[in-house]
């Protein structure tokens, strides 16, 4: 049985990688390669800007809105390569989010009237601030269908929590962040009675329509939304828009732009114009200008109304304590967008060629000097535009958003109906450059755009069409994410991005150095909760529990086994399984999937997840686990047996037997002996140099010591089966032995690879 021994050999190198042959290029020249692929020397400029060689790592990372998919999309930049999708508010199976009990109540906050619903309709993430910065600690993204937003942690790249909105029926203006992220905005957008449930009919509008901004107070500790602390300003039913938080010196305000303030309502069945006739019938809407520190501390101090028991503050409250004002704006604005310096506020009018630049200055002297050119229907202080407004700049059709470089002053707004992106000075007030887009921009983004310092070097548009772009995939195209290189004075574009996943209205862009996302969890961690999952259970202390028809499994997953490897259960029991991964090794995710009872986990390093199921149908249902995490993944399996009422167990037939001989036996013990030597020569290696200054060594190398110490006593097991000539039984613990060599010297080769690719050095 030479041929196993020589097998065992070529496993262990087949997976010690970094033994690979050397590739060499093809003999083509660059010129070649251009001319048959038709590149020009922009073509490959462009290539050179954007492409990262294998093994090297982008600089930015994006956290794109999944659109309609209800996720998040996650890419790097200048790469555009995809790196991962984030379920949150739709189901994500391979992650195992809701197929699990921890993802699940996540899910589950984000019940409306007691019903799932399991999509979103996401459009703008917004990253977590310190000072106005940037710091790579949490997301937050909404949902304009069902009135919600979502913490995700950057920890570990999940969401944590959804929260309802409990007195909106859709929202817009959110998710953005104040700048030390004590609060999250979330405006409404479709005016409707505020009380659940509350029905008037549409004549009622003007009095019973209402609309609104949210301030969620995030508790930063928890890394969770405080909803006890979290309040609304009732506003009137003008469809709140964009928003945007002060900072700097606008620090402690708000900006929420309006469209249909004509309060119009439609019916074009019943012979009326139509909505979008009515609701861009006058010259302007309104700016919606905001005290939230204020506002805050009214609701602190008792003024605030419950309405679905959420604390709001009425319009009445509002305006007589003087933190409410509007400003007309040039009509159906979209974007409202407060410079780095928090001194101005850009709107963008789809419907005008211009961009206004209001200035927070002039704002604040209006107010301080009471003046005002008069009162909305509802009493609310309007400021007149003029002494508001800084300046206004003629940009092109459709202006939609506005997006800021690290250069003082310099500004790119979105041009939908031109399809393109105009470069301008908001200062100054003119334009500097213009680039053609494919095709009609919706967002843009820069580098930590919406920050106090913006990172300069890209922007990317956000194209609601890509029409002829890419190879044709039906009627229904993917969107297109462009990249461009925004170092030089000119734009230049460098490269197109199919998004195939919804129709993604916002991103934003962080520098990859600021996330530090951890590798593992501590082993029995609950990913959703971050805290010990009472499911879990220590490698030997994985059991089976029994309560009346409830069954429960503490079981655990490494390489390549899962534990327990049945599970017997009578039809109708209540089944709990509890995995935990032993694992320490990065990357080393087990999955697990039980046939036909539609539960999938995601078990990465360190963590416990649950699935529960009733087994409802009597019969057989292998288990395995779904990922490809080692040479016997195939092997990592089980089975469910759901036995009928009444089962017993009839004539005991034997298991299958391999009939193993003596000669088989001794091929084994030689093939334990031949794979020891090789375990014995990469321990010799990683203990002769700096291994503990690696952490990631450090967890392989726990882990390989793991998977040997379990050969513990096998040794003699199998020889004391040899010694009853009990070839069967004698072969297969010497075989058992082996499985865990096998893994050992996995570990010890990645370790042995990832030491000699990362400098360590000889320590004696
Ligand atoms: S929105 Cu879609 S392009 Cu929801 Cu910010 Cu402007
Ligand atoms: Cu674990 Cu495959």
């Amino acid at each position: 049985m030479i041929r196993l021994t020589k097998c065992a050999v070529s496993v262990l190198l087949a997976t010690g990688f970094g033994l690979g042959a050397t590739s060499a290029f093809s003999a083509d020249t660059l010129q070649d390669v251009m001319k048959a692929r038709g590149l020009s020397q922009q073509d490959l400029m462009a290539a050179a800007k954007t492409y990262v060689p294998t093994g090297k790592r982008d600089d930015f990372m994006v956290f794109s809105s999944g659109g309609q998919s209800g996720q998040v999309i996650v890419y790097g930049i200048p790469s555009m390569r995809i790196l991962k999708y984030i379920g949150v508010f739709t189901p994500e199976p391979w992650q195992g989010y809701g197929f699990d009990e921890q993802s699940k109540k996540v899910l589950a906050g984000g019940r409306i009237d007691g019903k799932d619903i399991t999509w979103g309709d996401t459009h703008h993430p917004a990253l977590s601030e310190t000072n106005g910065e940037s710091d790579g600690q949490f997301l937050f993204i909404n949902d304009k269908a069902n009135p919600r937003i979502a913490v995700i942690d950057l920890q570990d790249f999940e969401t944590k929590q959804i929260v309802v909105n409990p007195i909106y029926k859709s929202e817009h203006g959110g998710t953005f962040v104040t700048p030390n992220t004590e609060y999250i905005f979330e405006a409404a957008q479709y005016p409707a009675p505020l009380e659940n449930k509350k029905f008037y009919p549409l004549e009622e509008f003007n009095e019973k329509y209402r609309g609104g901004m949210t301030y969620w107070k995030f508790d930063r500790k928890k890394g969770l939304v405080d909803t006890a602390a979290s309040f609304s300003i009732e506003l009137p039913p003008y469809s709140q828009d964009l928003s945007d938080a002060g900072k700097g010196p606008s620090d402690g305000w708000s900006f929420t732009n309006s469209f249909c303030a004509e309060r119009y309502v439609g019916g074009i069945e019943k012979g009326r114009p139509p909505y979008e006739a009515g609701c861009s019938a006058k010259d302007t809407d309104y700016l919606h200008v905001i005290n939230w520190r204020k506002a805050a501390e009214l609701v602190k101090a008792g003024k605030a109304k419950k309405i679905n028991g959420h604390d709001v503050l009425s319009m009445e409250t509002a305006i007589k304590e003087g933190i409410l004002f509007l400003v007309p704006e040039p009509k159906s604005p979209h974007g409202a967008d407060v410079t780095p310096d928090g001194k101005m506020i850009i709107v963008a009018g789809k419907l005008d060629t211009h961009v206004s630049v209001f200035s927070f200055e002039k704002i604040q002297a209006a107010i301080k000097a009471g003046k005002f050119e008069g009162k909305d229907p509802y009493g609310i202080p309007v400021i007149a535009m003029k002494d508001a407004l800084h300046t206004q700049v003629s940009l092109g059709l459709g202006p939609l958003h506005t997006q800021y470089d690290s250069k003082p002053c310099v500004a790119y707004t979105s041009l939908y109906v031109d399809s393109q992106v105009a470069k301008w000075n908001y200062c100054e007030g003119k334009v500097l450059d213009k680039i053609s887009v494919h095709y009609n921009i919706g967002h843009l983004m820069t580098m930590e755009g919406d920050t106090t310092k913006p990172k300069g070097h890209y922007l990317v548009a956000l194209n609601k069409l890509a029409i002829d772009r890419f190879n044709p995939v039906g009627p229904l195209h993917p969107q297109n994410h462009q990249l461009i290189d925004i170092s030089g004075d000119k734009m230049e574009l460098l490269y197109d991005m199919p998004i195939p996943l919804g129709e993604p209205h916002y991103a934003v862009a962080i520098d990859a150095k600021k996330l530090k996302p951890a590798v593992r969890y501590k082993v029995g961690t609950n990913s959703r909760t971050d805290q010990p999952d009472p499911g879990a259970v220590k490698a030997g202390q994985e059991k089976i529990v029994r309560k009346g028809n409830k069954v429960e499994v503490f079981g655990t997953l490494i390489r390549s086994h899962i534990t327990p490897e049945t599970i017997e259960v009578n039809v109708g029991d209540e089944v709990t399984i509890n995995l935990t991964n032993l694992e320490r090794a990065e990357d080393e995710t087990h999955g697990f999937a039980v046939s036909t009872y539609n539960v999938h986990a995601s078990v990465e390093p360190g963590k416990t997840v649950t699935v529960k199921f009733k087994a409802d149908k009597e019969g057989v249902y292998p288990y395995y686990c779904t990922e490809f995490c080692s040479a016997l993944h195939l092997e990592m399996e089980g089975y469910l047996l759901v036995k009928p009422k009444g089962w017993k167990p009839g004539k005991t037939t034997a298991l299958a037997a391999g009939h193993y001989t003596e000669v088989e036996y001794k091929a084994t013990v030689k093939k334990v002996a031949d794979t020891q030597a090789i375990i014995d020569s990469v321990v010799a290696y990683i203990t002769s140099v700096n291994y503990k200054d690696f952490p990631e060594v450090v967890a392989m190398v726990d882990d390989a010591f793991d998977q040997l110490g379990k050969t513990k006593g096998l040794k003699e097991k199998h020889e004391g089966f040899a010694a009853k000539k009990d070839w069967e039984n004698a072969n297969l613990w010497a075989e058992q032995i082996w499985q865990y060599q096998v893994k050992t010297a996995d570990l010890g080769l990645r370790a042995k690879t990832f030491l000699e690719q990362h400098g360590a050095k000889k320590i004696k």
